[in-house]
């Protein structure tokens, strides 16, 4: 039997993700013109980035990366969707509880996991589940609970073929064009509500996540994110191109070399939606939840990078928090740098204090074999036989994701819930636990170097 490549799938998938939603949310396209742009300039302004790139096989990448987000509303739905990405090899890494930020969610991303993959098409999914017992009201609740029991987001043709793949171990090229067009339609937009006004009203009164969540037919993509070289460029041009980002860019500042994920994004639009009506029919009215991002991607970080990582926002926030409308943007920028000035940033450093996580590979095996017999990793290092290139982050910020949902849940929503972290009642509803990405990372790190370690014995 022969069957499509997971990497052809997940790359056919988001392509054709990213054409519907280009189509949908035009401003989006705008985006990705602007990404391009800028990207293109960065590259010409830098001969040796585009070799740096190629030599850590991350330069195909750029052109295709982005990452997306949903919203799910109920625990069968993300163990099915749980399904729907294995088969193109995407699996749920890491957990974020939102709920510290007043956002009722807990979330994991689809993403590959092997190296390979990885530089083929990393393609990720940002994907929460709905916490549906922080409705406070419990008729509200009730009547949520029981709309999102009887939607159905996924069509019986979609199921089958998610079966088809799992006893197959695959699929052939007929149905993994039908599989792709069916997976397309589960993260559409719905512009005719299940609700009507009042209810929607109500819904949203409790929070604005809810209400979009539940008064919807699916969960419908609400942002797919481009990756760019130079954030700060995107962020200083959107506004001269007619977008309006949000007020700082989420995530550690600006580095020579970049560690983690930066962020930005422009608001959420308001858009014409359908609202059922008691008498029969639709009436007009208006729902915001979709919007655009970028992003740009720096070097992993072990648990000791995050740690210290997690220190410095911590105290720059404690001395400022950024405001939504950028009125304090600057000083705030300006606090996170001088923070961050007790973060190494030399690839060297980095590494040597084990902050970061590095892939190690021969740096002309041919005619070093001899030279470097029986050295240690870092007697080899010095002496040019073995390199080092950074292992990227591949992973989402928790802190920087609540900067994001909020800004587009028109920031006025900071909400405390009163609830704790719950990653067994996640991976319960998952059905697998989530893997978790420091031993990703640090299992590419530790093969890189047995590798080496190998070819000079
Ligand atoms: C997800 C927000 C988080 C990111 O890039 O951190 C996110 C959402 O709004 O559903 O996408
Ligand atoms: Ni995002």
């Amino acid at each position: 039997m022969n069957h499509v490549p997971t990497d052809t799938l997940r790359a056919d998938f988001s392509s054709a993700m990213s054409t519907m939603y280009k189509a949908e949310v035009p401003l989006y396209g705008d985006l990705i013109d602007l990404v391009i742009d800028i990207n293109n300039n960065v590259l010409s302004d830098n001969p040796g980035l585009k070799e740096s790139l190629q030599s850590g096989n991350n330069f195909d990448r750029i052109a295709h990366e982005r990452h997306g987000a949903i919203r799910l509303g109920t625990e069968h739905e993300l163990l099915t969707m749980r399904r729907l990405f294995a088969v193109m090899d995407m699996h749920p890494v890491g957990y974020y509880d939102l709920s510290i930020a007043g956002i009722p969610v807990h979330s994991t991303a689809f993403r590959p996991i092997e190296k390979k993959a990885l530089s083929s098409n990393p393609f990720r999914i940002f994907t929460s589940l709905l916490r549906i017992e922080l409705i406070e009201d419990n008729t509200l609740r009730q009547q949520a609970e029981s709309l999102l029991a009887t939607r159905k987001i996924f069509s019986d043709s979609l199921l089958i073929l998610i079966d088809k793949a799992e006893q197959q171990g695959g699929l052939n090229d007929v149905d993994a064009n039908d599989f792709i067009r069916h997976a397309v339609d589960v993260f559409r937009w719905h512009d005719k509500a299940s609700v009507d006004s009042e209810l929607y009203e109500q819904l949203q009164s409790q929070h604005r996540l809810i209400a979009d969540v539940v008064s919807f037919k699916g969960p419908h993509i609400n942002h797919l994110t481009p990756a760019t070289l130079d954030i700060d460029q995107a962020q200083y041009i959107m506004p001269q191109r007619g977008i309006t980002p949000k007020a700082v860019v989420e995530g550690p500042p600006k580095r020579h070399c970049p560690i983690l994920l930066r962020q930005t994004s422009f608001k959420a639009l308001e858009e014409n939606v359908k609202f059922l009506k008691a008498s029969g029919g639709y009436e007009a009215g208006s729902h915001t939840a979709r919007f655009g991002e970028i992003e740009q991607r720096g070097i992993a970080l072990t648990p000791e990078g995050q740690a210290l990582y997690d220190k410095l926002l911590t105290l720059t926030r404690q001395k400022i928090l950024p405001k939504a409308d950028g009125s304090n943007a600057q000083q705030y920028m300006a606090a996170l740098e001088t923070e961050f000035t007790q973060f190494p940033d030399t690839y060297n450093e980095l590494r040597i204090k084990k902050l970061a996580y590095f892939y190690y590979s021969l740096n002309d095996p041919a005619v070093q074999r001899e030279q470097g017999l029986g050295m240690n990793l870092e007697q080899l290092i010095t002496h040019g036989h073995v390199a080092y290139t950074p292992i990227i982050y591949e992973d989402f910020l928790p802190v920087s994701a609540a900067g994001i949902f909020q800004s587009n849940l028109g920031d006025k929503d900071t909400q405390h819930f009163t609830t704790h972290s719950n990653q067994s009642s996640f991976e319960k509803a998952l059905g697998s636990p989530v893997i978790d990405f420091f031993q990703l990372y640090q299992q590419q790190e530790s093969d890189s170097i047995q590798k080496c370690l190998d070819f000079f014995q």
